[in-house]
């Protein structure tokens, strides 16, 4: 009823705006219809609208998860790695070593001897000392027999310590076959067998460096990123310009800026040539120039930083690979020594590591870092009994002192020093 009405007013409203009389409700009812077709539409529309704008938020959204998993961003360089898979065909990824920062401050000796280089060893030891022989003797002082239980937890100590499954039944089994000779309460005596039985399973006394019949001793460092190579060069080169020799740096991991830039701290520490490009240029050519540098330099080493990471495993093989044979090139049999550096503080990984680069590049040599970071120094010994590489160096704190040559004794020594 009220809609006739409301329709009969309109009516009369058409006609008074000049409709004739006769068409007013027909024109109404039209006008009414048109009215509720287009308010319909109207609706429909704002619905529709509504619906795309959050389709679009959602789209939005994932195409942000998408990149976050598909686009793995070096935590270091910042880049995107995706352009360079995409060309290559599926291969296994370079596992990456985890850079753990040693729990304590760097040692706070500055690199004058304010200790001597003993102590300096004994103090990176510090923890694998603690947890080596401080368990050790605290084992000796809940036991009163040198039982199976006894020998079971002295097992998990040294296992616990990294001294790898191999190289710790070796150890156990010496040992149950020489406590007669030890005295239950004088652990000094337990330390003295254990020690003269490490001491026994690591090959080398002190290794030396190769001495090439003419031109540059040529170092090539290897090792994946982050184990603590460019600071080793760094430290290494010090060491050699503090016994007066010439030296010539190659800054061959180009696959940050920053890399290049913390060798060339390092390069001026060491009053050495530090040979750079620009970032993200073909290591190769850093290689070449640094080899014609130090032949023109008569330089008397020539160290080369190396990349730890590329987008595959195979590509940085290849890439060290050919790294090799360019410096080989231009100093006839170079590289003398190629040093694979592995990280102390990643345990059994550095194993897996060095036989991955073994394979692929002839490691003649190793630099263990960061032992002053972690308590399982036992990985010389893993390292040692169970690769045919020396261990040449050692890392035991960041001062360029704390870079030691391996000595077989003098690390058995430190490990079992008193404080
Ligand atoms: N505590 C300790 N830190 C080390 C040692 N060697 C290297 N580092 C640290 O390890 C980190 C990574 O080293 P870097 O030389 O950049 O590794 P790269 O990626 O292999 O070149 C740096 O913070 C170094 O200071 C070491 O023997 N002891
Ligand atoms: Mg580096």
């Amino acid at each position: 009823m009220d809609f006739e009405l409301w329709l009969k007013k309109l009516a009369d409203f058409l006609v008074v705006a000049g409709v004739p009389p006769e068409q007013g409700p027909i024109v109404a009812l039209g006008l009414v219809f048109l009215s509720i077709t287009l308010l319909s539409l109207l609706l429909v529309l704002l619905l529709l609208r509504k619906n795309f704008r959050s389709k679009d938020v959602q789209a939005e959204i994932s195409e942000e998860l998408i990149s976050e998993e598909t686009e793995p961003v070096d935590e270091e360089t910042g880049l995107v790695t995706e352009t360079e898979e995409e060309q290559v065909p599926a291969q296994v990824e370079v596992e990456e070593v985890p850079v753990v920062e040693p729990s304590r401050p760097p040692v706070e000796l500055s690199d004058d001897e304010s200790a001597s280089l003993f102590q300096r060893m004994q103090q990176g030891l510090a923890k694998t000392r603690s947890s080596l022989v401080g368990r050790m003797d605290a084992l000796l002082g809940s036991h009163a027999r040198f039982d199976d239980e006894f020998l079971e937890e002295l097992e998990e100590i040294l296992i616990t310590a990294d001294f790898g499954m191999q190289s710790t039944q070796e150890l156990v089994q010496a040992l149950t076959g020489r406590l007669k000779e030890v005295d239950q309460h004088e652990p000094g005596q337990l330390h003295k067998v254990l020690g003269e039985e490490i001491r026994a399973r690591l090959k080398t006394g002190r290794t030396e460096w190769p001495v090439p019949d003419s031109g540059p001793l040529v170092i090539l460092v290897v090792g994946v990123n982050g184990v603590g190579k460019t600071t080793t060069i760094g430290k290494m080169a010090k060491q050699f310009a503090d016994q007066g020799k010439k030296v010539v740096l190659g800054a061959g991991d180009t696959f940050r800026a920053a890399a290049a830039e913390q060798l060339e701290v390092w390069g001026t520490r060491a009053g050495a040539e530090v040979v750079r490009h620009t970032e993200g240029s073909d290591p190769g050519a850093v290689v070449f120039d640094a080899a014609k540098a130090a032949v023109a330099r008569k330089a008397d080493v020539l160290i080369l930083d190396t990349a730890g990471r590329l987008h595959t495993k195979v590509n940085l093989m290849e890439e060290l690979k050919k790294l090799r044979r360019i410096v080989d090139r231009e100093i006839p049999g170079a590289p003398h020594e190629t040093l694979l550096v592995l990280d102390a503080t990643t345990g059994q990984n550095a194993l897996i590591q060095a036989r991955m680069f073994q394979e692929a590049v002839e490691v003649s040599g190793i630099a263990l870092t960061k032992l002053d970071g972690t308590a399982k120094g036992g990985i010389v010994v893993a390292i040692n009994s169970q690769l045919e590489i020396p261990v040449r160096l050692i890392g035991v704190g960041e001062g360029v002192a704390d870079l030691r040559p391996f000595d077989a004794d003098e690390f058995v020594a430190a490990l079992f020093a008193n404080n």
